[in-house]
């Protein structure tokens, strides 16, 4: 008697190892078997006529397809979170297969955390190193404005860095990408400070004249001072345009001096320079620069004398302070109002010869007016003779 021996086809042997499909092998790598894909795609190897069914473990997941060319691939759609150890059953005549060995695929559909996005505190160029910390192993992407900046890989510990150029844009954001690709949502913006520095000063040893804080100077160079921060180039302007004057941020100040500017009258703002972006201008501070003497004064003498103050008048440049001299001596002084009238009158030490000079409120002196001799007698009455 024959013993019946099963026919090759009708094997029951299990199917080899089924493949996640790489196009739905999503992330880093398409064959590292991480991914985010729904559905995942499931391939293999199998035999005309069978009926495939998707496993993880002992959980049937709900997918199936029939062996084509001999070959399967069927989307496994809503598989959870986590690692998945996908096995495929044949199942022929009516009877399913033992399970295949499995293939695992970690599916992971939850994006990192946003990381953190730190700026190096005093850059003082357009390429900086920016660092945070994000989930660990993630991928870091940094923008500048919209442009790629840098990118970088967290270490274990979550901390990243990496070095970029801002090419002229000054807030920068961080997203992180895990190993299946899900992206985080953005990191904080963070910025370079590009707000104006602080209106500066007229040193006031360089603001000469009637005042040393008025802004009315005839001095040749004027310095400029203020605050700006460590690693700023401090440039100086008239309003809009530059005064072709630049200067090193030291210690938290600045200080330069602007030669040869002209008569005229100055707002002069400053802007600072850092990572490569320039700050708006400050508020200016305003200086007016003459260096005009006055025309001499005129010097009348008094109709009459009854001492002992002896008073002369005139005019002068408006506003400007007029000094009676008897001989080189003040005797008197007054500032010489909007229409040019001054007077003032001082004692005299007997015969003089009188003059007067104006100085502007930038410290110009005029030339002293034309000296008028004096002499009046004491004794014989109030008279004088000029
Ligand atoms: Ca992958
Ligand atoms: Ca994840
Ligand atoms: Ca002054
Ligand atoms: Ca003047």
């Amino acid at each position: 008697m024959r013993i019946p021996q099963p026919r090759a086809g009708l094997a029951l042997g299990p199917l080899a190892a089924p493949f996640l499909d790489p196009a739905t092998d999503t992330g880093r790598s398409n064959s590292d078997g991480v991914t985010k894909a729904d559905p995942i795609r499931i391939t293999g190897t199998c035999q005309a006529g069978d009926l495939v069914k998707v496993y993880d473990l002992d959980t049937y997941l709900g997918a199936s397809g029939s062996c084509n060319g001999g070959t399967f691939a069927i989307n496994v759609a809503g598989a959870p979170e986590g690692l998945r150890v996908i096995g495929v059953t044949a199942t022929r005549n009516g009877l399913e297969t033992a399970r295949s060995p499995g293939a695992f695929v970690l599916i992971d559909r939850t994006a990192p955390a946003a990381p953190t996005l730190l700026l190096p505190p005093l850059p003082d160029s357009s390429r900086i190193t920016v660092s945070g910390t994000a989930e660990a192993d993630a991928d870091v992407t940094v923008l500048a404005g919209t442009q790629a900046f840098c990118g970088a890989r967290a270490a274990a510990n979550g901390q990243w860095s990496c070095t970029g150029d801002l090419n002229g844009q000054n807030t920068l954001t961080a997203t992180a990408t895990d190993v299946a690709g899900n992206t985080s949502v953005p990191s904080a913006p963070a910025q370079i400070d590009l707000s104006p520095l602080a209106k500066p000063s007229l040193d006031p040893a360089t603001d000469i004249g009637r005042s040393n804080s008025d802004g009315i100077t005839n001095a040749n160079p004027i310095r400029i001072t203020g605050t700006c921060r460590v690693g700023d180039v401090v440039k100086a302007y008239d309003a809009d345009a530059f005064l072709n004057a630049s200067t090193a941020c030291s210690g938290g100040s600045f200080s330069f001096e602007l030669a040869g500017l002209g008569e005229g009258q100055y707002t002069i703002g400053v802007s600072a320079t850092r990572a490569g972006l320039e700050t708006a201008r400050s508020v200016g501070v305003p200086v007016l620069i003459d260096r005009t003497p006055p025309a001499a004064p005129t010097l009348l003498l008094p109709r009459a004398f009854d001492g002992p103050a002896f008073a002369v008048s005139g005019t002068a440049e408006a506003d400007a302070d007029v000094v009676g001299l008897a001989g080189a001596q003040p005797f008197c002084s007054a500032r010489a109002a909007a229409n040019g009238q001054w007077n003032c009158s001082g004692e005299l030490a007997g015969q003089a010869e009188l003059s007067a000079s104006a100085t502007d409120a930038a410290g110009n002196a005029s030339e002293s007016s034309a000296p008028v001799q004096v002499v009046w007698d004491r004794v014989f009455g109030n008279g004088f003779d000029g």
